[in-house]
This record gives structure tokens, sequence and C-alpha cells, in this order.
């Protein structure tokens, strides 16, 4: 059995009975699964599967504000709402949450990794909805040991942070996930491919710059530096990242925009991404075909002012599921 996992309330999206697919929305055609059926076999095509990761521990460790243990819920309350263009073939499924709110962070991005397996042993391919950004190391822990040992897996980050902090201190929490696969990595004796987008220089010490400066196969891009470079540039920078790697994980801080485009964060920002340059440069990535999954975290509904926050971090996921869709 599977540990800390629980299967959505089947009553929680709007189930109408229109399956007219030209008229019909998220919410109606979203389908349950319960990952502890032994009888599962691997699914045939493109699906995808949506699990919640209802923590925001890290983030309280962090000294952050908490609220991104909503997360979920809000994220599928808008994704319900949204027309389906997925066509007949494309097939979604929402398998529940991971919870536990006197479980350790740690316990609970275990449990988060092993429902990443299964998913990725299904031919599911999984769209983790935070959380705060500690769902990141649960989710990255997941699909590693879906690939075979000598496989490496990159990572893009769209987040105005490093969260590449030491944790010998502090314990591992919503600023350190990305340094404590660094560290991984360099036990296996590997390199990590690590990209960040729409780093805020004013929100990171230069502790991690330098840092960042002395990891090779670190690579960032500010807000500013994306805003000056345009589509086109941020996308030659994106291949020349993903040439020789054939396995990324892609995770989105809402953080990554300002507040007045995603006011419900836990770290909110003057300064941030344009939606629809991200939007652009997440679709380009898609498309590349190495993506093996994707997180949407930090949506904060408490601090959220209608939904917007919540209603952009589904928007993306629609986007993203089309190009996803299209490249199988
Ligand atoms: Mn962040």
């Amino acid at each position: 059995m599977l540990e800390d996992y629980y299967q959505l309330d089947r009553s929680y999206y709007h189930r109408g009975i229109d399956d007219n697919l030209y008229t019909a929305k998220w919410g109606m055609l979203i389908q349950f699964l319960d990952l502890n059926d032994p009888s599962l076999q691997p699914f045939e095509g493109t699906n995808f599967a949506l699990v919640g990761f209802k923590s925001d521990k890290g983030v309280y460790i962090n000294n952050g504000r908490v609220g991104a243990v909503e997360g979920p819920g809000a994220i599928r309350a808008q994704l319900a709402k949204l027309p389906w263009h997925l066509g007949e073939q494309v097939k979604v499924y929402d398998v529940g949450d991971i919870d536990g709110p006197n479980r350790s962070l740690e316990q609970l991005q275990a449990s988060l990794a092993k429902v990443v397996k299964r998913l990725r042993d299904l031919n599911l391919q999984p769209i983790v909805l935070g959380g705060g950004h500690g769902t990141a190391y649960g989710h990255y822990q997941g699909l590693q040991a879906s690939l075979e040992p000598n496989q490496q897996l990159a990572v893009i980050n769209f987040d105005a942070h490093f969260d590449l902090r030491p944790y010998d201190q502090t314990g591992p929490n919503s600023g350190t996930g990305f340094r404590q696969m660094f560290d991984e990595s360099l036990q296996r004796q590997q390199v990590f491919p690590y990209l960040i987008l729409g780093i805020q220089e004013h929100n990171n010490n230069l502790f991690l710059f330098d840092f960042v400066a002395r990891s090779k196969a670190i690579q960032f891009l500010t807000g500013t530096d994306m805003y000056k470079m345009g589509y086109q540039e941020i996308c030659q920078v994106i291949d020349q990242f993903l040439e020789g790697q054939e396995h990324v994980y892609l995770t989105i801080d809402m953080d990554c925009f300002s507040a007045a485009n995603a006011p419900g964060v836990s770290a909110i920002q003057s300064l941030g991404v344009d939606p629809n340059l991200a939007l652009l440069v997440l679709q380009h990535i898609a498309a590349s075909g190495k993506l093996r999954g994707f997180d949407v975290v930090e949506v904060s509904p408490p601090h959220d002012i209608d939904n917007h926050t919540a209603n952009l971090a589904a928007t993306l996921i629609f986007y993203l599921t089309q190009v996803l869709a299209q490249v199988g």
C-alpha cells in the first residue's frame, strides 16, 4: 500500500453528464484512479495523472507564509471549468493526494516519490499540484527512480529563487530541494544539469550566486534577462541546455510571476516573468518530447485574489498538456 496516499472524493469535480467533446469541460472528463489497485496494467497511449501534494511544511520551516497546502484543491477547481480540447484518445486521471498533517516533509516527499514512480510504471505522465516547493524533491526522486541508474535527470525550474540553500543547519525545506538533488548527483559522481528561469537578483544572496558560478552544470536566466532577450533567444539557451539530455523534470514555482499575475504565492514578487512569454517558453520545452513529469507549486489560496494564481496554474496545465499530447 502506498503511504500517505488518499484517493479523491468523487464529488470533487462537478461531473455533469455532458460527454459531447465539443462542449465538455475538464471537470466532466477527468477520471479517478486508485493507485493501490493491484490489478492496474500499464496504460496505452498518452495519459496524464494529476496528483496533489498537500504540504507546505517546507515553507513553514523556511519561515515563509504558509497556505500552499490548499493549492491542489484550488488548482483543481480552476481546471474543472476549462473546456476540453484534448480529443478522444487522451485521458486525464486524478489519482488523489499525498497528505499527512502530522508527517514530516521528508516522509511526505518519500511518499510522493513512490506515487510518481508508480505513475511512470503505469505509463501515466505525472502532473503534480503543489504544495510548497518541497514538492520538487519528492517528484524528482520518483522520476529518478523510474530511470535506469546510468540515466540522468535534467531539471528546469521556473522560479524567482535558486532553492539551492544548504540544509545542514535547518534540515530540508522549501529552499533546499535543488541543493539536495545537487548533492545526490555529486554522490553518484554525476553532474546536476539544472536550469533556472526567472531568477530575481534581489531575492537571492551572493552566497547562492557564488555557488552557482562554481557549479558548471547549473545555468540561469534572470527575469530581466528574459525580458531583454525575448522568446527566440531564450529558446536557444534551452535548446543548448537540452542537447545531450534525454529526461527532463520541469517545475514551475508560481513566484516566477509578479504579484500582478500571481498574488497568491508564499513569496510575493514585485517583478516577474511575463505569463505570455513563460507560456511560449514552456510550450517549447514540452515540444522537446523529453519531459517525464512536471509540477506547478506554491499556489497559496489564502493569499490569492479572485483565484488569479490558481487560474494561471490551471491555464499553464491546459496548454502544456496540449503540446505533450501532440508529442506523445
Ligand atoms: Mn520560489
